[in-house]
Parts: C-alpha cells; sequence; structure tokens
C-alpha cells in the first residue's frame, strides 16, 4: 500500500514514521570525509568510537508527478565544535524544490548554490522551510536534543551527494560560547 495509491503515515517522534518503507542509518564511520577536524574522526574510528549521527525513514515513490515523504532524526552531538549534520546533497534533477516541517528539536538548514552563495533557516517545532529549485542543502543540529524533521520532495528529484562531498559547503556550523553560530569553511573549494 506504500508503494501505489493513497497511504497515510504518523510521526513518531524520535522514531520517525510508522510505516515506513525505507530506514537509513548514518553512522559517524559513512560522514568520515565530511566534518572539519578529520583528524579527530579518524581518531575517534580508531578507538572503535562510531556513533550514530542521523536517521531517515522514508517512504519512497517512482514515477511521475510523486513525493517522497521521510523523516529524519539528527542526533545531539558534535566532532570537536562542529555540530553533528547530514550529509547534504544537491538533487540530481535541478529544478526540484523541497519542503521541510520542523516537528521537533532545533537546527539550522544550510543552503547553498552552485557558486558557494549560501542561505540559511532555523527550524524548530511547526516551522516550515522551503528550499527551492537549485540550492544545496544540509540539516544541523544545534540542540540538545534530537532534532526531527518532516521533508517532501518530489521523487525525481535524485539526491547528488558528490558535488558537496568534493567541495563542501562554503560556511559551517560550530558552537562559541556555548551557541551556534556561521563560519567560513577553511577548505571549502578544496577537492575541486
Ligand atoms: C531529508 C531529505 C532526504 C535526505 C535526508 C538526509 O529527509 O532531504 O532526501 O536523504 O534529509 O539528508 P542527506 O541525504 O543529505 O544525508
Ligand atoms: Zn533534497
Amino acid at each position: 500500500m506504500l508503494d501505489k495509491g493513497p497511504y497515510s503515515t504518523k510521526i513518531q517522534g524520535v522514531n520517525g514514521l510508522y510505516p515506513y518503507k525505507v530506514k537509513v542509518e548514518r553512522y559517524l564511520k559513512d560522514l568520515r570525509e565530511y566534518f572539519l577536524d578529520r583528524q579527530k574522526v579518524e581518531e575517534m574510528l580508531s578507538k572503535g568510537e562510531n556513533p550514530l549521527i542521523y536517521v531517515v525513514y522514508e517512504i519512497d515513490r517512482e514515477g511521475e508527478g510523486e513525493f517522497n515523504v521521510g523523516c529524519t532524526i539528527i542526533y545531539p552531538g558534535k566532532i570537536g565544535d562542529e555540530y553533528y549534520f547530514t550529509k547534504g546533497h544537491f538533487h540530481a534533477k535541478e529544478p526540484t524544490s523541497e519542503v521541510y516541517v520542523g516537528i521537533s528539536g532545533k537546527g539550522v538548514i544550510l543552503m547553498q548554490d552552485r557558486d558557494g552563495r549560501t542561505f540559511v533557516e532555523e527550524i524548530s517545532q511547526g516551522t516550515i522551510v522551503y528550499i527551492p529549485p537549485g540550492l544545496a542543502h544540509r540539516s544541523i543540529n544545534t540542540g540538545k536534543n534530537e532534532l526531527v524533521f518532516l521533508a517532501i520532495y518530489p521523487s525525481e528529484a535524485g539526491h547528488d551527494y558528490e558535488t558537496i562531498m568534493k567541495t563542501g559547503f562554503a560556511k559551517l556550523v560550530i558552537e562559541r560560547d556555548g551557541k551556534p553560530i556561521l563560519i567560513d569553511n577553511p577548505n571549502y573549494g578544496r577537492y575541486l
């Protein structure tokens, strides 16, 4: 029933959606190239520390005009001063947008265009964030609890992870004096 025709599902807070079709777990090991302090990441991994960073529960669809619906849970935590985040991606099919709805916790949606121009929106319970076509997007948990949000996007959008993996985001969200701030990424574009 989740593959075709109407369905309904329920938001389960930190347990995502039920029913759902796909569950994706991302551990530190899956994000080893993404954090600024790579040395710290390698140190942790070599000690057998491989925390779960985020989980996505999704109902994906196939076919023209369909939407994918997903719920992402990002755990609270930092690598050095850098808050836990999602990988971030452009859509493979450029003219597609996405809508996020904040369920609980607090965080930041970092967006950027292909020239590295940055846009930031805060998210918490009840916030709707619209991500227009052409912007890469990453979600960052700046709070002390899980950040939970819903995502709705065209099922033909696709995920282009490679561009972001190579260049990084132009800005990073780190903690300073107990608060989140945006800084320039010293490594931005390094792998171009
Ligand atoms: C949201 C949506 C999904 C995405 C997920 C995790 O739920 O944007 O498409 O997969 O966040 O983000 P990422 O794929 O960048 O790791
Ligand atoms: Zn997306």
